[in-house]
């Protein structure tokens, strides 16, 4: 957070007010509650400290002041930040007697910013100042370059550990931040994600052009530079990149109106689904807010106009719905604006109602004006659009034809399922399993008061290049739909689940991985409550049975088979590798895999939608050659897909 408090060099001194000091809190507080101040300590957290300080170097950005930032993850667990902003001010605070850095440093801004013409466009979300970051620290340096001069300070803990130095003379001005994440604050982890770092530095250089962002890992010897001229219309289409596109370059819409900057890009694909990214200064606000709205709402408008006014609809009454004119959608919308305010239960949802209104003219307007001057473009985007409203029509009269036959309701229950007594669902579990020997050791060796199991015969269908009347008539899906309880895609309710864990238990080999992958797209596209709530899981099966005489033991990765190996000696010992699931009796299959007491489930979390949706994509899409590349790449973890 800026401290906006102007510290004038020349002068040196300011008078620094009784009442701004009020809101001034020490740093323990920090350490005693580090959660309430960046959400978590787990790695999460530990990032959020990097992302607080790059967050400083974007308001740079922002105020005219900066091009070039550097992140450097040390080989100690340290990281450094460099921009070439304006650099922290030193100059000394009257009444405090300190240089501003260390006020900015050891000091708790509880009420935001103190405003100043300077950093108008700030994010207010990570906001909670660089002291925090201090704070959390075991321990942090500070170098600046301003006044011709470069000063240095060290930290301990977020206490001073030293006067702030010159230490020598330059021409140029920044800031350089290097900080060790204190162990005794981040217990699970002190290891910064070279992936998760990469990822957001790239959003933010696809979000402010033509900067220069740098991701240099030391330890493990990895790089990425960032700088896109292009701006969010090269974001549209590094998100489309595996995809079969409709125009080749994204429709961008750009406005401004009462100091709301807005900035937009959208391009189709030719997939069934929606793609929209959504920012507030710089933040990514995925509970959506008036932005969304208003950009929806002119979305539909427009192309509904367009289509009318041309005779493309032929029905007087009908028209396309904001779900037809978004099918294949990937959009990009951006807006800068100087109070934010942000609800939700994130804090993450633009609440501004202003925003709203900016932006669905600003697009109705430029978007007709597209339209009208491109008809070609405008002719595809409203083909696909009519395309959904038929499909749209077929799916309702498919569903409304199932449901009628009453086949996904729970009442009736599949036979291929062998359902659990227990009726309370917090309790209860499925095991969705591949092919039906499997299937059979399973529904033998299982729990039959807790345990149903569902067996699925060979592939499912790729739901990805499927509408949504085509997986209603698929019946592998139809079965397991009707056994979860929950229903699906628009009408899927989660209190309806019957069981608290589904697990995925399949073959570990590449075709279990590709049935799992199935699965999980499945999940993603038309249940994602889900895997949003946590229910997903995935059974780990033994990859090894090492016997000697009476002496048995399971191993689930190469390294615990070479060990038991060692123990029992090699005389006489026996390896057996399982190639599937149906290699193992009823009673193997229970002890290895499905006794709660000793199996390892894997949660599938959904920390990444963005990654996530690129990996589906890949594996998932239309397009062969990006998935071919993958797989080959990537060929071991395929098997650990772990998403
Ligand atoms: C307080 C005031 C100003 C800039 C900064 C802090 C600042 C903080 C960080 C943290 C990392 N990089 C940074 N760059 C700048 C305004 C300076 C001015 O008005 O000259």
């Amino acid at each position: 957070m800026k401290n906006g408090t102007e510290v004038n060099e020349t002068e040196s001194t300011l008078s620094y007010g009784a009442e701004d000091i009020q809101v001034l809190e020490g740093l323990e507080a920090v350490r005693m509650r580090p959660a309430m101040y960046i959400g978590t300590t787990s790695s999460r957290g530990l990032h959020h400290l990097v992302f607080e300080v790059v967050d400083n170097s974007i308001d740079e950005v922002l105020a005219g002041a900066c091009r070039n930032i550097d992140v450097e993850i040390n080989e100690n667990d340290s990281i450094t930040i460099t921009d070439d902003g304006r650099g922290i001010p030193v100059g000394k605070i009257a009444g405090l007697d300190k240089p501003a850095v260390e006020v900015v440093m050891t000091t708790l801004h509880a009420g935001g910013k103190f405003g100043g013409e300077g950093y108008k466009e700030t994010g207010g979300l990570h906001g909670v100042g660089i002291s925090v970051v201090n704070a959390l620290s075991e321990w942090l340096e500070v170098e600046i370059k301003r006044n011709g001069k470069i000063y240095r300070q060290k930290y301990e803990r977020g206490e001073p550990a030293g006067e702030l130095k010159e230490i020598g003379e330059s021409e140029s001005t920044g800031t350089k931040v290097t900080f060790k994440p204190d162990p005794q604050i981040f217990e699970e982890t002190t290891e910064f994600s070279f992936d998760l770092l990469s990822q957001r530095l790239r959003e933010l250089a696809f979000l402010n052009p033509g900067i220069n962002i740098i991701i240099n890992d030391l330890k493990h010897k990895k790089k990425h530079e960032f700088r896109y001229d292009g701006g969010i219309a090269q974001f549209v289409k590094h998100l489309n990149h595996n995809k079969d596109v409709l125009n080749d370059d994204p429709i961008e819409i750009k406005g401004e109106k009462d100091e709301v900057k807005v900035d937009i890009a959208i391009q189709y694909n030719s997939s069934y689904l929606e793609n929209i990214h959504v920012f507030t200064n710089n933040i990514n606000n995925i509970e959506g807010g008036t932005h969304l709205t208003g950009f929806k709402a002119a979305l539909t408008r427009s192309i509904n106009n367009y289509a009318k006014k041309r005779n493309l609809i032929k029905d007087a009454d009908q028209s396309l719905s904001g779900d037809d004119v978004r099918e294949g959608l990937t959009a990009v919308i951006s807006v800068k604006l100087q109070n934010p305010q942000f609800e939700g239960q994130t804090k993450t949802k633009l609440g501004n109602a202003e925003v709203k209104s900016i932006v669905e003219s600003i697009t109705d307007q430029k978007l007709s004006t597209f339209l009208e001057e491109n008809p070609t473009a405008a002719r595809n985007v409203i083909e696909k659009s009519l395309n959904a409203l038929r499909a749209r029509e077929a799916a309702r009269k498919a569903r409304e034809a199932v449901r009628r036959k009453g086949a996904l309701e729970s009442s009736n229950l599949p036979g291929k399922l062998a359902d659990c007594s227990e009726r309370d669902a917090s309790k209860c579990e499925i095991y969705l399993v591949e092919g039906d020997s499997a299937g059979g050791s399973a529904k033998m060796g299982r729990d039959r008061h807790f345990q149903a199991i569902l067996p699925l015969k060979g592939k499912i269908l790729n739901v990805e290049k499927a509408s949504s009347d085509k997986i209603l008539g698929n019946e592998e899906i139809r079965i397991m739909i009707t056994a979860l309880g929950t229903g699906f895609k628009d009408d899927f309710k989660l209190e309806k689940l019957r069981y608290h864990k589904v697990i995925l238990m399949t073959d570990a080999d590449v075709d279990g991985a590709h049935i799992r992958t199935l699965l999980l797209t499945f999940f993603f596209r038309r249940m994602n409550g889900l895997l949003q709530n946590g229910n997903i899981y995935i059974a780990q099966p033994p990859l090894f049975q090492v016997k000697k005489g009476k002496n048995e033991k399971y191993a689930y990765n190469d390294d615990e088979m070479e060990k038991y190996v060692k123990e029992m000696g090699t005389d006489g010992v026996v390896v057996q590798r399982y190639k599937g699931l149906g290699e193992m009796d009823a009673h193997q299959l229970w002890n290895t895999t499905m006794d709660p007491a000793t199996r390892v489930l894997r949660k599938v979390t959904m920390e990444d939608a963005v990654e996530a949706e690129d990996l589906f994509t890949k594996l998932m899409g239309d397009k062969v050659e990006p998935r071919k590349e993958f797989i080959q790449e990537y060929a071991r973890e395929v098997k650990n897909l772990d998403i």
